[in-house]
């Protein structure tokens, strides 16, 4: 048997993701993997839910019982711990009520929150119902939450239409009961994106230059991921953020067309050189 490499670290940090898997492997619990993989973590899932989908869209979904989900998470933190812990497609109100009765009794955290509500095709990944229980029982248990522009206006009501808004909007979703906000400015138009990150006391921006490319398919699954290794390798919020920001960058820039429709971006940059 082959021995571990001497620069494995003992013990390997952990991370779990609670989310749905998408089939087409860009976004999802497969884009959560791929990135806690290359960011040195390793990585372990609870499935929401099944979602039937290539780079065309999203054709359906199949929930798992909401004991399932509960039951998934209670396993692997009670024997093999977890060092952070993130969520994306969360899928029902009642998958929402068992996960937040499992984080409060195990005591996760820290708990990222990716508060996906559709595809980027715009196909919807919550049912309609969900939305209040996303805000009513995940949202408040939140280290982070870190919603798009229209994951923002669905939560909150207010709409970001420039860098200026941005803080107005990071106040709403740190009222919800989160204790940092990130509010990513991605699909603002400009040469430049930036996003803003606050816990109401320190507000950081974050400034990249825009990759110009339709093949985002799981950006946003795949910065959450990126800050949630960073949480579970020990950094503070507004380190992880940085070093997520860093890691999505370089995806976006090593996203690549797949299928007839929309590409992924690339997970796998900092793995290995290109063979
Ligand atoms: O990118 C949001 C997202 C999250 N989770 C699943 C998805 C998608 C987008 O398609 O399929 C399972």
């Amino acid at each position: 048997m082959t021995s571990p490499p001497e620069t494995v670290p003992k013990p390997v940090p952990t991370a779990l993701t609670i989310a749905g898997s998408d089939s087409s492997g860009g976004a999802g619990a497969q884009a959560d993997l791929k990135t806690f993989l290359a960011c040195h973590v390793h990585g372990m899932s609870a499935i929401t839910a099944v979602t039937v989908q290539n780079s065309l869209g999203v054709s359906g979904f199949y929930e798992l019982p909401p004991q399932a989900v509960a039951e998934q998470i209670e396993s692997v933190v009670t024997d093999i711990g977890v060092g952070a812990t993130k969520t994306g497609m969360l899928a029902s109100a009642a998958i929402m009520a068992a996960i937040a009765e499992t984080v409060d009794r195990l005591g996760i955290a820290p708990f990222v929150v990716d508060p996906v509500a559709a595809s980027q095709h715009g196909d919807p990944l919550l049912r309609p119902d969900a939305l209040d229980a996303l805000r009513e029982l995940i949202i408040p248990r939140a280290t982070l939450v870190t919603p798009n522009l229209g994951e923002i206006k669905l939560l909150t009501g207010v709409a970001v239409h420039g860098t200026a808004d941005m803080r107005s909007a990071a106040e709403a979703l740190l009222a919800l009961g989160a204790q940092w906000a990130l509010v990513k400015g991605g699909h603002l138009a400009g040469a430049e994106s930036t996003d803003l990150l606050t816990d109401g006391t320190q507000y950081l921006e974050f400034t990249a230059p825009r990759t110009p490319t339709d093949h985002t398919h799981g950006s946003g699954d795949t910065l959450a991921a990126a800050i949630t290794a960073g949480l579970a390798r020990g950094l503070d919020v507004p380190a992880a953020v940085a070093q997520g920001k860093t890691f999505i960058a370089a995806a976006i820039r090593g996203s690549f067309p797949l299928g007839a429709g929309l590409g992924p971006v690339g997970h796998f940059w900092r793995v290995a050189p290109w063979p």
